[in-house]
């Protein structure tokens, strides 16, 4: 009998774009057919099939509480009951502002956004504002949404101009982004030594998550604030995966570099479109209807939103909450590579905060070039195979996982089990 993921999928694609209305979730990466979800309760999500699965995507970072936390779903409903959108300031979007310039305290002035990209887009653009310059800087493998300037891959010389990474961003706005390797400080002391005084801004994931989990080296987070401090470039660090999930003030906080602006998102909406930058008064002073640089959006702050931003906000501060999450993420994946040992896998693993990384090589990759030499076929087998054993990680060998607060010991020690047993299987 098809299965009814399988039916949705096909029935989607005639009149969605590759059936899904965002690509990463085709599964064209790993291969196979999407899951439809149709509900998710703590730590599992169950399939139109009624499979039910140990959740380690978690949408993609924002429900770090677990899927249908009770005081969410009520914070939702009470705001839904008093109204759907206005279009005009709330109360709770000045509770939600308050609270993020508490917990982050980088940020002297935030602005709210509905998502990841109009977070990155505006921070740009206010840099750009700011410094009245256009040159832009980015790392390889780090992904900061769609808009036009961040699809860019590097241009054919180290140093030259971007290329478009995606078709229809023309190549003139392409060019004015470069792009370097992550965690390679020589090369930025080089950009900022040819372009220094053209840059308007260097935008970072601080810790990587979309070229699977990749983590900074000091020397390298040095060297950004120090020469965009020298070269008066605005630090961006896009801290929209990062942010409340490598720890409550994100990956800033964890290593101390201190950010111009900062992105967020995911973890702030808990689930539903809410995002937001911020950070330096005199830069955020800039913004329209302020100052001349222009951002807007019909439902920014959108109250019901912002209810299950603040409702998630408030429980990621509960005493210990971080610290289970860090043992738990580390216990996993040290279990899961504890087995592939076992087993004579070339595999390693690592952890940070309530984020992981799964890799099929013998060492962490600490470079875009050494993720994209992991063994990609072996990660797609293992996808699948700890699928069928009802745990669902991201469907790419170049995404994060994540935990959250309502994944059990018993839910971390099945998965460490299924993948045992994968690994006992594997030919
Ligand atoms: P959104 O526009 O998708 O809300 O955020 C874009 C974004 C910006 N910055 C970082 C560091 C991000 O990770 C993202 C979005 N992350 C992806 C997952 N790798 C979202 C999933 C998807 O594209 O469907």
């Amino acid at each position: 009998m098809t299965s009814h993921n399988q039916q949705l999928f096909d029935e989607s694609q005639k009149i969605i774009p590759g059936g899904v209305n965002s690509p990463v979730r085709a599964f064209k990466s790993v291969g196979g057919t999407p899951l439809f979800f149709k509900r998710g309760k703590g730590a599992c999500v169950w399939d139109a099939d009624d499979k039910r699965y140990i959740d380690y995507v978690n949408s993609w970072g924002p429900m770090i509480v677990g899927h249908c936390h009770p005081e969410v779903v009520k914070a939702v409903q009470d705001a839904a009951a008093e109204g759907l959108g206005f279009g005009a300031p709330t109360a709770s979007e000045l509770e939600i502002a308050e609270l993020l310039c508490k917990i982050l305290p980088s940020l002297e002035m935030v602005r709210l956004v509905s998502s990841g990209t109009e977070a990155t887009m505006t921070a740009i653009r206010l840099a750009r504002g700011f410094t009245g310059r256009s040159r832009i800087l980015k790392f390889e493998g780090c992904y900061h949404g769609h808009s036009d300037g961040l699809l860019v891959k590097a241009g054919s010389g180290a140093l030259t101009f971007g290329q478009p990474s995606s078709s229809g961003v023309p190549a003139e706005i392409a060019a004015l982004t470069t792009v370097l390797d992550y965690n390679d400080a020589a090369g930025l002391e080089k950009a900022f030594a040819e372009y220094g005084d053209e840059i308007a801004a260097l935008i970072v994931e601080p810790v990587a998550g979309n070229m699977n989990l990749i983590l900074p080296r000091r020397e390298f987070l040095d060297a950004m604030r120090k020469l965009c401090t020298k070269h008066g470039a605005v630090l961006i660090l896009d801290e929209v995966m990062s942010g409340f999930r490598v720890g409550l003030q994100g990956a800033h906080g964890y290593f101390g570099i201190k950010p111009d602006l900062i992105t967020l998102g995911k973890v702030m909406g808990g689930g539903l479109p809410a995002a937001a930058f911020g950070g330096r008064r005199d830069i955020m002073q800039c913004l329209a209807p302020l100052g001349a640089v222009y951002q807007a959006g019909t439902l920014s702050g959108n109250p019901v939103a912002v209810a299950a931003g603040l409702t998630t906000l408030k429980l990621v501060q509960a005493p210990g909450f971080y610290e289970r999450l860090t043992k738990i993420a580390k216990d996993m994946t040290e279990g899961i590579a504890a087995s592939a040992k076992k087993h004579g896998i070339p595999f390693s693993s690592q952890s940070i905060g309530s984020m992981f990384g799964l890799y099929f090589s013998e060492k962490v990759p600490t470079s875009y070039a050494e993720v994209m030499a992991c063994d990609k076929e072996a990660f797609n087998r293992f996808f699948h195979a700890m699928l069928a054993e009802g745990v669902y990680l991201a469907p790419s060998a170049f995404e994060a996982g994540f935990v959250s607060a309502a994944h059990s010991d018993a839910d971390i020690a099945a998965t460490i089990a299924a993948a045992d047993k994968v690994f006992a299987a594997w030919k």
